[in-house]
């Protein structure tokens, strides 16, 4: 495989996310599938509500890319992508509630409690967070079984009690939720946060590749430096943009009083920040020659993004 001139960047970006977008829509049709009973409609259409709206699909596209190096079958990563997207949704989801951060605006649309109600919402979430363990486990991910139990173990911790959920909770520990509010590491917090999932999307291709343990370590520091890159920009997007640019309210990092990356380092500081991370990103690749051109420019993306 040759290296990718940037400019084939976007396409591919695109690409990925149709054919994600496709395939969640097979994933998520109302017959249910061997030893389900039946899918409640209203349950079905509110996981497409929330599943099937767009946004930019980075983590399957990460998977993709990913796998891609090994030369993995695209239609084996796009389903590991499909079972992160999931999980990714669901966090989306939950997280807009009115117990966590009771938003009105996601993706350019009202929240899925607001076009819906609470209940519906959490059941959407739970549904979506399960189906993504269903996926992983199908026999179409992997023809080898260890490998989909590896694939299946990384996506159980980066989204559960010590990745996605654990992070969730010292985030509103961090916001005083629950009595005073207490010191977080920033860094820590959003290493878990958002940081579990992206860093899962660049393992996934390693582990559906069954690489070498050293190009297994070269994805995972990759996938840690993209997945703080990508909490510095969002820090700095919540500080200079607006809401019709990113599809959710702006300023909300200050409205709740969090400590995040810009708060602590300053703006000048987060960017000096944020180019490290890219240099890291970078070295981080550069056992895989031309191969990673495409995950080169997806940290560049990351840094750079405007919503
Ligand atoms: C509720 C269990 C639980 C977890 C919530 C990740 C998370 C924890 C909440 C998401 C809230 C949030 C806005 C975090 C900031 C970073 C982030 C995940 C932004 C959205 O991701 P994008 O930009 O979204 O990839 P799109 O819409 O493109 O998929």
């Amino acid at each position: 495989m040759t290296g990718h001139p940037p400019s084939d960047f976007a396409n591919r970006l695109d690409t990925t996310a149709d054919d994600t977008e496709a395939l969640l829509a097979a994933l998520l049709v109302d017959q249910p599938v061997a030893d389900e009973i039946t899918r409640p409609a209203r349950l079905m259409e509110a996981m497409r509500y929330s599943t099937l709206a767009g946004g930019k699909r980075l983590r399957p596209f990460l998977v993709v890319e990913s796998a891609a190096v090994f030369d993995v079958p695209r239609s084996r990563a796009l389903l590991a992508g499909a079972a992160l997207e999931c999980i990714h949704c669901y966090s989306l989801i939950h997280d807009d509630l009115p117990a966590m951060d009771n938003s009105d605006l996601r993706r350019g649309r009202p929240t899925l409690h607001r076009k819906t109600d609470d209940a519906t919402a959490i059941l959407a979430g739970d549904g979506l967070l399960t189906l993504a363990f269903d996926i992983t486990t199908r026999d179409e991910v992997h023809p080898d079984p260890m490998v989909r139990l590896l694939l299946t173990r990384a996506l159980a911790r980066a989204s559960g009690i010590g990745g996605m959920v654990g992070g969730q909770m010292l985030d509103l520990a961090g916001e005083g939720r629950f009595g005073d509010r207490e010191v977080v590491d920033v860094a820590r917090l959003q290493q878990m946060k958002t940081g579990a999932l992206l860093r899962f999307g660049c393992i996934a291709g390693a582990i559906l590749g069954q690489a070498a343990a050293a190009q297994y370590q070269a994805l995972d520091d990759y996938g840690r430096a993209l997945g703080e890159a990508f909490q510095i920009a969002d820090d700095l997007l919540d500080v200079e943009s607006d809401a019709e640019a990113l599809g959710k309210p702006s300023g909300q990092d200050a409205v709740l009083g969090k400590t995040t990356f810009v708060t602590q380092l300053g703006i000048d500081g987060a960017r000096a920040r944020l180019n490290h991370l890219l240099a890291q990103a970078d070295q981080a690749l550069s056992l895989f020659g031309p191969r990673a051109e495409v995950l080169r420019a997806a940290a560049r993306f990351v840094a750079e993004r405007k919503n």
